[in-house]
């Protein structure tokens, strides 16, 4: 335990601070911050893992990053290393990246190809499918290879998406009905005919809720994204009822070009506080992706897009996503907790398969803007921690009108929070 984690200690047993989680969620006002300790204290960060990150569907990476059989990648989910692997029949599964025999990891890297899954530590050779094939000759005759494949998790896959859930069982809420509107919205983009261009991995120092929370809100854009809001409108809704007439009007002309395109753009979302949401909104007049100047960042659009001003398609999924699909490139992003006050963040940006660097984009064109932002918003969420540590700390009230996005999010987080704790 590391120095702020012992500071905020506050319950003498894990027992102890599920009943205080549970209380303080019942009586917390879903307008208001929550109590400083669901932020730092580090019974409640166990907590957190326990019944979200370990039960619930996570974003892991898109199915283009593992296009070919034995592609794979890795991802920490706390302290779970977990293996994402195409198969040779072309299907995308997770294992736990942790050895049958004496648990070594098996991956070491993040991303990868294997013929088969090779123990760096003794050797034992799994198949594409998690199947044990080989143990050396010096197991007891008793030894059966078929008792000691990879422990799997679930997997699914949407739209491109790969997700992963750690749990007994998979939740069912509206989670199949999510992944068909991904196919459905995200077909004009041909995710499989994507490459990834570059990817950014940063560390925060400040609780995964607080990075999500910061995502949710546009109120602190004016104050601190003047390379983001070169291109981007604060609203988050094509119903916003603050968004003047003006952003109406360029809303309707831009949707009714995409409707002859055949380009999804309907808000849809899922489950009570949209868990789930996927809306596309329109970048300010005149501009086309999330560039500088707003300007393409690709000569090849993705997919079957002609159109450039397609705005950016939004897709939240929580607990840790947020993404942004454009004409020419989509960015996703993925939020994975450490610790109590520590998360890293990691940003993908994708290009047409075929585009070729320093000829159809330049990586540094591509990234500039997001680069800018997530440094910005690292600061913010930093910052956000620091004061949220203090013990002048008193949850504040959030705008209705500006920060819905966050409430929301606290309100799926408490509802989902207290109906797995009670399903113990
Ligand atoms: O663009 C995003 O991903 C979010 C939405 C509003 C604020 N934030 C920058
Ligand atoms: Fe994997 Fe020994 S721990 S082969
Ligand atoms: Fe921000």
């Amino acid at each position: 335990m590391n120095q702020h984690d012992l500071l905020n200690v506050r319950h003498a047993s894990l027992d102890e601070a599920k009943t205080a989680m549970t209380d303080l969620l019942e009586k917390r006002p879903s307008n208001y911050s929550l109590d400083a300790q669901l932020y730092n204290d580090p019974h409640m960060f166990r907590i957190d893992m326990e019944e979200v990150f370990q039960k619930e569907w996570l974003f892991v990476g898109m199915t283009s990053e593992i296009p070919k059989k034995g592609d794979y990648i890795t991802v920490e989910i706390g302290q779970n290393p977990v293996l994402i692997l195409r198969d040779g029949e072309g299907n995308v599964n997770a294992f736990h990246n942790t050895c049958r025999h004496r648990g070594s990891i098996l991956c070491t890297e993040h991303r990868g190809k294997v013929a088969n899954l090779v123990c760096p530590y003794h050797q034992w050779t799994y198949d594409l499918k998690g199947n044990l094939l080989f143990a050396g000759t010096e197991m007891n005759k008793e030894f059966d290879l078929k008792q000691h494949g990879l422990k799997s998790a679930f997997c699914k896959t949407g739209g491109g998406f790969i997700f992963v859930c750690l749990g007994k069982t998979e939740p069912t809420d509206e989670f199949d009905e999510f992944l068909a509107t991904l196919d459905e919205y995200m077909e004009p983009y041909d995710v499989e005919n994507t490459k990834l261009a570059v990817e950014s991995t940063m560390y925060e120092r400040a609780n995964w809720k607080l990075v999500l929370e910061n995502n949710r809100e546009c109120y602190h854009c004016a104050g601190s994204h003047p390379e983001l809001l070169q291109t981007l409108l604060e609203w988050d809704d094509t119903e916003d009822p603050r968004a003047p007439q003006d952003f109406h009007d360029h809303y309707n002309a831009q949707a009714a070009q995409w409707d002859k395109e055949g380009i999804p753009h309907k808000l849809k979302s899922f489950g009570e506080v949209q868990r789930n949401r996927i809306v596309r909104m329109p970048l300010k007049k005149g501009t086309k992706v999330m560039t500088i100047d707003g300007s393409s960042a690709c000569s090849l659009p993705l997919g079957r897009i002609q159109n450039r001003e397609l705005g950016s398609m939004r897709i939240l999924h929580l607990p840790n996503s947020w993404n942004h699909m454009q004409s020419d490139h989509f960015i996703v992003f993925r939020v994975l907790p450490v610790s109590a006050q520590e998360s890293i963040v990691t940003t993908k940006w994708f290009v047409h398969k075929d585009a070729v660097e320093g000829i159809d984009y330049e990586t540094d064109t591509l990234r500039k803007v997001w680069d800018a932002t997530n440094e910005q918003d690292k600061v913010l969420g930093e910052r956000n921690q620091l004061g949220i540590n203090s013990i002048g700390y008193q949850p504040g009230p959030y705008s209705e009108t500006y920060e819905f996005g966050v409430i929301n999010f606290l309100d799926w987080y408490s509802s989902t929070m207290q109906k797995n704790l009670k399903a113990k």
